[in-house]
């Protein structure tokens, strides 16, 4: 185990936070390829990504007035959209052309200003590049993509992206990894046959020798993996599987456990998902995880303008009141 996850261990509750160009269409962060939508279609979104609203300060006060201590970012979902200055594509947050703002970089200074830890969640799945060869269910079907991709090249490139995430932007508390259970064009969405080598220990030695501090997560619903320094569940509490997804894990006794859940039923954005949970229920499952041993991290779908949702919002400062009473310090 990683000997500096005594932080992690008395966290409890952290901010979970999925933005990116699909926000814009307000139909959840797997739109591209609900739709589907043809990689070359998407890619106008990032002449229309003006999250002019977007506000580092904001964010994290709403975080910390939560209770919460930590905060998970989406740096790249499975569009493979990065919001931060990369030089490894042009497919990134630098490009808008209304807004041009590195998004990783305002909120890695504000967290360290506040002394609120970030993580970075990382998706392993990239739906727009060529030279990524699997993908889930039909998207790539959907975007007309036949090519075999090259793999050595976009291991290479997620190698130089997790590099520059990780000495450009001072302390990173962690990395999140997701999609591990993508397939070849014609496998099944099931996670125990997932058969791709993300080359896991490359890039977690990578990641430890850069930062050694560095926290790694990955939402592979496995028992945890070598190098890995806490373990994710899906909306489930550890040992339960109400999802589907928890079947091939069990409570790890050795290293911290999290949670993630969301404030309604999608990740990202959503304009018509208005299903929010109730404060108390929100509250009663932080109070469970925490029971189980696990950290919550709870999510929020900015909208379009980097606001995060007036529901969300006002839901996190009655949970606030809750953890100020009856929480730690
Ligand atoms: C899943 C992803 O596919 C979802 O879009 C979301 O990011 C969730 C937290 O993890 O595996």
């Amino acid at each position: 185990p990683n000997p500096n996850h005594a932080w992690l261990d008395e966290a409890r509750f952290g901010l979970f936070v999925h933005f990116g160009p699909y926000s814009v269409l307000g139909d959840g962060e797997w739109v591209m390829q609900n739709r589907p939508i043809k990689v070359q279609e998407y890619k106008k979104l990032q002449k229309f990504f003006n999250p002019q609203d977007f506000d580092a300060k904001t964010w994290v006060k709403i975080a910390k007035d939560a209770g919460m201590k930590y905060i998970t970012f989406t740096s790249r979902h499975h569009d493979g959209f990065s919001n931060w200055n990369t030089k490894q594509s042009d497919w990134n947050i630098m490009n808008t052309p209304h807004f041009g703002r590195d998004i990783v970089k305002e909120l890695a200074d504000e967290c360290h200003k506040e002394g609120i830890k970030l993580v970075l969640y990382y998706s392993l799945i990239d739906w727009s590049r060529t030279d990524y060869q699997y993908w889930t269910g039909g998207t790539g079907q959907g975007c007309g993509r036949t090519e075999r991709g090259d793999w050595n090249s976009y291991i290479n490139f997620m190698k130089a992206q997790l590099t520059e995430l990780l000495t450009n932007y001072g302390d990173i508390a962690g990395i999140w990894f997701d999609g591990d259970w993508d397939q070849h064009p014609n496998g099944s969405h099931t996670h125990a046959t997932s058969k791709v080598d993300w080359h896991y220990p490359e890039i977690y030695n990578l990641i430890h020798t850069l930062q050694p501090n560095c926290m790694i997560s990955n939402n592979h619903h496995k028992e945890p993996l070598k190098g890995e320094d806490y373990q994710a569940f899906e909306k489930d509490l550890p040992g339960e599987n109400k999802t589907g997804f928890s079947e091939g894990q069990t409570a790890s006794k050795h290293i911290p456990m999290e949670t993630c859940e969301t404030m309604n039923n999608t990740w990202g954005y959503s304009i018509t998902d208005t299903n929010f949970k109730s404060t108390t229920a929100i509250i009663h499952y932080l109070v469970k995880a925490a029971g189980y041993g696990a950290n919550l991290l709870l999510n929020v779908g900015p909208m379009p303008n980097g606001e995060i949702q007036p529901e969300s919002v006002k839901c996190l400062q009655e949970v606030g009141i809750w953890t100020k009473k009856f929480g730690q310090t």
